[in-house]
């Protein structure tokens, strides 16, 4: 069963009772944290490229956001990167990020000057079918942003009921350290191995609604199950005295560089701003990585496709060539045989 999250709405300008309540949930939810206009024009955004991308029905209106069920597709698959990469690049995608009003919560948590990683994440999730699922499986993100502490803010670009796939916490799973994966379909490519049965916190959020979370809370997706793109960013925040690993201050998936990114936008204040603060990177902690690819590793020797999404991302990014080259043989080996 699913509770309602704790409303931290009423408490949004009160940094100690913020921190405490963070502390002791592990999450926050505050309702209309980021306005809706600038969220609006993000979404706005998203779709036209998802228009020109093919992905929505014939016969709606854009702002509909009805999907297309026969061009589903999901990252880190190539034609889903194809569509994705202009998306993620948009300078009002990352502006949004470092909006004020978010920006402001966690200078009051920390009650120090903040980084905000330049790496964000933004996903377009399909309707679950019959054939087709990428619904988030439960994780901690310590595992994927290593560094310090890290705090994450997740925003739908759009009203997001339960039933259109938002984010639910465990809630008070944060304090039990970095916990057991296994092998998973869906964005990760993991899930934990406990259920986390009667733990579980979510709502339906509006537009301009975010939940700010732990990196060590065990969070996951509900499933689509409208037929619209469920359409969201996800981004980091942290002690700017924090160290922060290097994968958190580059592109995503390393697709492109910044000055790519860059190439497109009209203002330059938040252009290599990492630098200019002075943000301490360090390598990025792979053991958690390494522990993932090596179960796909055993699962695909034994013909087994849940290991597919695993091997695709090691392919993708993996920064060992050897490595990548042996995910790619056992991918090619799992494709050879008939789904
Ligand atoms: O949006 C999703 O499906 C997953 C988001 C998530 O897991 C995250 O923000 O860490």
């Amino acid at each position: 069963m699913l509770k309602e999250f704790t409303d931290s709405t009423a408490i949004a300008a009160d940094g100690p009772a913020l921190a405490a309540r963070l502390e002791h949930d592990g999450y926050l939810f505050i309702r209309g944290l980021l306005p809706r206009d600038a969220v609006r024009d993000v979404r706005a955004q998203f779709l036209a490229h998802a228009a020109r991308g093919g992905w929505l029905a014939a016969g709606h209106p854009v702002e509909a956001a009805i999907a297309d069920p026969a061009r589903a597709c999901k990252d880190p698959e190539p034609r889903y990167l194809e569509v994705f990469k202009p998306m993620w690049m948009l300078e009002a995608l990352h502006r949004l990020k470092h909006h004020p009003n978010i920006v402001g919560v966690f200078e009051r948590i920390f009650g120090e000057a903040v980084l905000v990683h330049p790496l964000l994440v933004a996903r377009n999730i399909f309707p679950q079918s019959a054939d087709f699922d990428f619904t988030t499986g439960s994780h901690q993100d310590r595992i994927h942003i290593g560094g310090g502490t890290s705090y994450a803010c997740w925003t739908p670009l759009g009203d997001c009921p339960r039933s259109k796939g938002s984010l639910i916490m465990a809630e008070g799973s944060h304090r039990r350290g970095v916990l057991d994966i296994r092998l998973a379909a869906g964005a990760g490519g993991l899930e934990l191995v406990d259920d986390f049965e009667g733990s579980w916190v979510g709502s339906d959020f509006a537009m301009g609604d975010c939940v700010i979370f732990a990196d060590t809370i065990a969070h996951k997706a509900l499933p689509n199950r409208s037929s619209e793109l469920r359409q969201s960013f996800d981004a980091r925040y942290q002690r700017l005295s924090d160290p922060v690993a290097d994968v958190s201050v580059g592109t995503y998936g390393g697709m492109c560089s910044w000055d790519e990114v860059y190439a497109g936008w009209s203002q330059d204040d938040l252009k290599h701003y990492w630098i200019r603060q002075g943000a301490k990177i360090v390598p990025f902690d792979r053991q958690y990585y390494e522990r993932r690819d090596q179960i796909a590793f055993d699962l695909a020797a034994r013909g087994d496709r849940i290991a597919r999404d695993t091997l695709l991302r090691v392919v993708q990014r993996d920064p060992d060539a050897a490595k990548r080259a042996r995910a790619q043989t056992l991918l090619d080996a799992l494709d050879a045989v008939p789904a």
